[in-house]
């Protein structure tokens, strides 16, 4: 998969996603991502890519023209239709079920933003535009937000994680929080691992690992919950958690 970057700040964007599982699949050519800088598109003399906004107001915008020139050289060699990613806290909110759907294309264009934002006519005249955002706060510019989503779509991508179950499993779960994760020592600050990790008992662990991830999902992000349909299994073992819990107190 192509990720084709649009940012004023390529060094910027690049260091996180050189390193790490996103490192390799680039060595590995499971994935490659090219940066477009829109100043070198830009028509005027001083390569300006900024101006101020009409209608007044503080700090600047980005121009259309040399945004328009770089988006344009991400489509040369790609179909015209392939989605171009504006980042900005007015767009959908990201997940990982956009996330998966990005993971089955062969390009993505991310268009990073900067300052107050950038002229809206280009999103208007952009083929396939959409908007997205990472989360309801606001960013100095949009490279976080693009490093972000191409991590993770790039791990959804076969080849990547070392572990192929990771990824899979994780589909399962999509809609869950994680279970919690231990490792040594088995007691420490006198807090024992729950005696069922170590009990050998896989299809127990499975169960218990499952009802953990439906009790913190409830407890912690009950409109996930709202949001999923669960089964008669799944209903048992949340009021089981929800029992376990009451019994504590
Ligand atoms: N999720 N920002 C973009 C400039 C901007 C503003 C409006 C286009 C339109 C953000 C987020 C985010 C800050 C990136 C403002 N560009 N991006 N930037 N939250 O906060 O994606």
């Amino acid at each position: 998969m192509k990720f084709k970057v649009i940012t004023l700040f390529p060094e910027n964007l690049s260091l996180s996603l050189d390193y790490g599982v996103i490192g390799k699949a680039q060595k590995e050519k499971i994935i490659e991502i090219e940066y477009i800088n829109p100043r070198n598109y830009s028509e005027n003399n001083n390569h300006s890519v900024d101006d101020k906004p009409y209608g007044g107001g503080p700090g600047m915008v980005i121009k259309a023209e040399p945004l328009l020139g770089a988006i344009e050289c991400a489509k040369q060699d790609i179909p015209e239709n392939c989605p171009v990613v504006f980042l900005s806290p007015q767009g959908a909110l990201f997940d990982q079920k956009q996330a998966r759907a990005f993971s089955k294309l062969n390009n993505l264009i991310l268009v990073s933003g900067r300052y107050e934002g950038i002229d809206e006519r280009v999103v208007d005249v952009t083929v396939n535009a959409i908007e997205i955002s990472i989360g309801n706060f606001v960013l100095s510019g949009g490279e976080i937000a693009a490093s972000a989503i191409i991590d993770a779509v790039a791990r959804l991508i076969p080849g990547t994680l070392g572990d192929e179950l990771s990824a899979l499993q994780d589909s399962f779960t999509d809609d869950l929080l994680d279970y919690p994760h231990y490792t040594r020592p088995k007691v420490l600050k006198s807090i024992s691992v729950p005696e069922v990790l170590v009990s050998g008992d896989h299809n127990a662990i499975n169960r218990w690992r499952l009802k953990q991830a439906l009790g913190r999902t409830f407890e912690r992000r009950p409109d996930l919950i709202e949001a999923k349909e669960l089964s008669d299994d799944e209903q048992n073992l949340l009021q089981e958690y929800q029992e376990e819990i009451e019994n504590k107190s």
